[in-house]
């Protein structure tokens, strides 16, 4: 936990502030907490909303946020016996990739516009992809290169290759370890393959950790000792940002590949991540402290996490793809869509001709911004409004708002108005458009008409709306609400080829 000092905060709010460490820096007359502050006793709703306004994220969930594409890739015992869920039981000899192409899988993420790929190291069947010393459940006992191999180095490089960050899925609940629910004996197991994955393959950008835990088979329930596996992993890798049970990136609480339209990155801790509001001004009222957490939303390209051959027919379309985009990179999220090998070792064909085609879809989105001077520093009080110019040339039909994160998440309502200069193209003309009732209206608004076009809530690192796809000369940007100044770092208007 991490503090900064706001110079202009209050004495009374100051000397009551409760934070384990402080670190001051400081950005003109603003100063910050860094990711999470307890609130003074007795802080009144204003009080705390003032603070809130500046808590920022640490350099790597900065870091992770900018990445905004992120993959996961489920791969292990499961692939070869069909399941999701492995009992622990399995052979380890099944495991048997007959063309294990790491290769691949990064040139397809890589040129499909991703930024990290994380690898499942160990699913909750306990099967490791790595010769680990800890157990005799892995790769080494398999009959996959006579034991010789080791998929986590494999991919690893590949990734260096490719120029991608790496990442690693490490399953506390393991079904397989005898000394599972024995619990500081199975800690002890766990820090120790979070060492080996930590210290012998280089960088390491992400750890990814769920919270299952069943009964070992002793009959004792396990309780994990996260508080070491994350000082574990600040210690050895302290670049990397934990997700789930850590405490860096959040699980945005489904797995359908759903943002919240109001994505508060700054959250209260101990509510439950599926709750719809994890950070509104009536959750603030009842906090003690809040935390900079934000959302990652994870996704599988397929209806499982783990390859199915018969699952070939269901790969996503590239319509519910850029669906899930908008709900999550346009949502103030970063996605984590998995894409799972198959038996060969391989991305299947269907899977990486959808990525491609995402990739480039993505890329088209953001080939042309049209509005003029749109970079820019502004810092709007609520209830200001700031007007760009457009190059009327290029009809646009998304809008993208960002805020400057490394200054606080502090915009609680905006709209978005257009000058239109051509004809209109229809209301509901995008389909899956869940902003489209803010839209109604933009079909019968003629030439020389100001419109409303988007109308949201948080804004946060990234918002897209898509609208109906309008020619317009002029851009205005209403700040309605904010939590204090904002400072507003990008707005922009693009084209999604329909
Ligand atoms: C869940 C697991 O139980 C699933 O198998 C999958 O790994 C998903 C990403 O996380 O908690």
């Amino acid at each position: 936990m991490k503090k900064l000092i706001f110079m202009r905060t209050s004495l009374r709010v100051l000397v009551g502030l409760t934070v384990l460490l402080w670190v001051a820096i400081s950005c003109g007359r603003e100063s910050y907490y860094v990711k999470e502050v307890t609130f003074p006793e007795g802080a009144t709703l204003a009080e705390k909303v003032a603070i809130t306004a500046r808590v920022v994220p640490t350099a790597e969930q900065l870091a992770w946020q900018k990445m905004e594409l992120t993959a996961f890739l489920h791969f292990g015992m499961n692939t070869f016996t069909g399941s999701e869920w492995g009992s622990g039981k399995e052979d380890p000899t099944w495991f048997h990739p007959t063309d294990l192409d790491c290769d691949q899988w990064a040139k397809t993420l890589s040129e499909a516009g991703f930024k990290m790929a994380i690898l499942t190291a160990k699913h909750h069947d306990g099967f490791c992809l790595w010769p680990t010393a800890t157990t005799e459940h892995s790769v080494k006992n398999s009959s996959w290169k006579g034991g010789q191999g080791d998929v986590v180095r494999e991919f690893r490089d590949a990734c260096e290759r490719y120029g991608l960050k790496f990442g690693v899925y490490l399953s506390p609940w393991d079904r397989n370890a005898a000394c599972y629910g024995d619990s500081p004996v199975y800690n002890e197991l766990f820090v120790n393959q979070l060492t080996e994955l930590l210290t012998q393959y280089g960088p390491v950008h992400e750890v990814w950790f769920d919270g299952a835990c069943g009964e070992g088979p002793n009959g004792k329930k396990q309780v994990y000792d996260w508080d070491l596996f994350r000082s574990t992993i600040h210690r050895l890798q302290p670049q990397a940002v934990t997700a789930i049970m850590g405490d860096d990136v959040r699980w945005v609480g489904n797995e359908r590949g759903w943002g919240r339209e109001t994505e508060w990155s700054v959250t209260v801790p101990g509510l439950e991540p599926t709750s719809a509001d994890l950070g509104s001004r009536d959750v603030l009222a009842e906090a003690t402290s809040v935390r900079w957490y934000p959302s990652e939303v994870d996704v599988s390209i397929r209806p499982g996490w783990f390859y199915h051959a018969y699952e070939d027919e269901q790969v996503r379309s590239l319509d519910n793809l850029m669906d899930i985009y908008f709900q999550s990179v346009g949502r103030n999220s970063v996605l984590l869509l998995n894409i799972p090998p198959d038996t060969r070792g391989h991305f299947a064909d269907p899977d990486v001709a959808r990525l491609l085609e995402f990739g480039d879809a993505v890329r088209a989105l953001y080939e042309y911004d049209a509005v003029v001077d749109g970079d820019v520093i502004w810092t709007a009080q609520a209830g200001e409004s700031r007007e760009f110019a457009v190059d009327p040339s290029r009809s646009v039909n998304v809008v993208m708002l960002q805020e400057d994160i490394a200054r606080g998440q502090r915009i609680e309502e905006f709209s978005v108005e257009v000058l239109v200069t051509g004809e209109a193209a229809g209301v509901g003309q995008v389909a899956g458009v869940s902003e489209g009732a803010a839209v109604a209206g933009v079909a019968e608004a003629g030439a020389g008409t100001w419109v409303e076009v988007a109308r949201g809530t948080t804004v946060g690192y990234k918002r897209m709306l898509r609208f109906p796809t309008q020619s317009v000369e002029r851009i205005r940007v209403n700040i309605l609400a904010s939590r204090d100044e904002a400072h507003v770092a990008k707005v922009a208007l693009f084209s999604l080829p329909e």
